[in-house]
């Protein structure tokens, strides 16, 4: 039995409100997107080095920007003609944890 309350999504779809705002990544255009805003660039580029450990780790890369304070991260699988596949959905999940780790 899931926790927390069911909403309804844009599209009228019930979902769990706890998961959903759980994690904030968008699927949009066969990618899993995310944005982030650190403090500073410090703590921007101290998230994008344990990124790149785990994607390295998991030989799975993002495609992602970054200026100043501020990183986005776009995940798709190149091997399975850009779609989005489980190792998106993984590395999403690894992400978040290393977000959480940091406190955020
Ligand atoms: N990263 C991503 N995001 N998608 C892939 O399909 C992919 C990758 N494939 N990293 C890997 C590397 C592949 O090219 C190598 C040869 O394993």
């Amino acid at each position: 039995m899931p926790s927390g309350r069911f909403v309804a999504d844009q599209s009228g779809k019930l979902i769990n409100h706890k998961l959903s705002t759980r994690s904030m990544w968008q699927e949009q255009d066969n990618k899993l997107v995310r944005d982030f805003k650190f403090t500073d660039f410090q703590e921007a580029f101290a998230f994008m080095t344990q990124v790149a450990l785990i994607a390295e780790k998991m030989d799975h890369h993002p495609w992602w920007s970054n200026v100043y304070n501020q990183v986005r991260i776009e995940l798709t699988t190149h091997d399975a003609g850009n779609t989005v596949t489980e190792k998106d959905r993984t590395l999403a999940k690894n992400i978040d944890q290393i977000l959480s780790r940091m406190g955020r």
